[in-house]
């Protein structure tokens, strides 16, 4: 294996039931991560993942913003916010994982989202950088120097959780193959990538590591 994978954590993001086929804010070919992650789980010692985790009254929902439809923007706690549909509610069946999705090797779920009045889609912060959800303290508790990201969404919560690990000063790898975009605009998933690769993460194939 050409990949040293000593520290070095694989993270899930939000494979979770609304963002898959079906679901509430389902990505295109979002079950088609499944097989790969479970594959990959195989051959990480450390794996930990992340979960969307809303309360209803959340304000990313458009439900809850009179008047407004889904991916109009509105303005929440001073920054730009685009309007989702009702996803990932806390304790609901679509915030629940994949039941596909292999699970026993987990150290850790790290949930985020939960404060009604800020979005977070990076794994690591809020979207205003507040708060933190844990992770990177976690694991760099734990010495881990690597991260491969994979899950959903590429375009969102994935590309946010890369930039993060990042700054962070992890070394960075996004895994292609394991992750899906939810494209908003057709291009979305691809500018993700190269946005992600300029900043310094190195896009493998699952295949590379398996
Ligand atoms: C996500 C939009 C809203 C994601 C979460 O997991 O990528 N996207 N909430
Ligand atoms: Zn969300």
């Amino acid at each position: 294996m050409a990949i040293d994978l000593n520290n070095s954590a694989l993270i899930i993001v939000d494979v979770q039931n609304d963002f898959l086929p079906g679901g509430a804010l389902a990505v295109n070919d979002g079950d088609k991560v499944i097989p790969v992650i479970n594959k990959l789980q195989e051959n990480f010692e450390f794996i930990v993942a992340t979960q969307d985790w809303h309360p209803s009254n959340h304000g990313s929902f458009a439900a809850n913003h009179e008047g407004k439809q889904v991916g109009e923007t509105v303005g929440l706690n001073g920054l730009e916010q685009i309007l989702w549909p009702t996803h990932c509610v806390e304790e609901s069946f679509g915030a629940a994982f994949h039941q596909e999705l292999d699970h026993n090797n987990w150290r850790e779920v790290f949930k985020k989202g939960t404060n009604p009045k800020i979005d977070s889609y990076s794994g690591f912060f809020d979207n205003g950088r507040k708060e933190q959800t844990g992770l990177g303290d976690y694991l760099k508790s734990k010495k881990i120097a690597k991260v491969f990201v994979t899950g959903l969404a590429a375009d969102y919560c994935v590309k946010f959780t890369v930039m993060d690990a990042l700054d962070l000063g992890f070394q960075t790898f996004l895994i292609t193959d394991a992750t899906k975009g939810v494209n908003l605009a057709a291009n979305d998933t691809l500018d993700a990538f190269n946005e992600m690769e300029k900043k310094g993460a190195v896009l493998l194939q699952s295949d590379d590591l398996l």
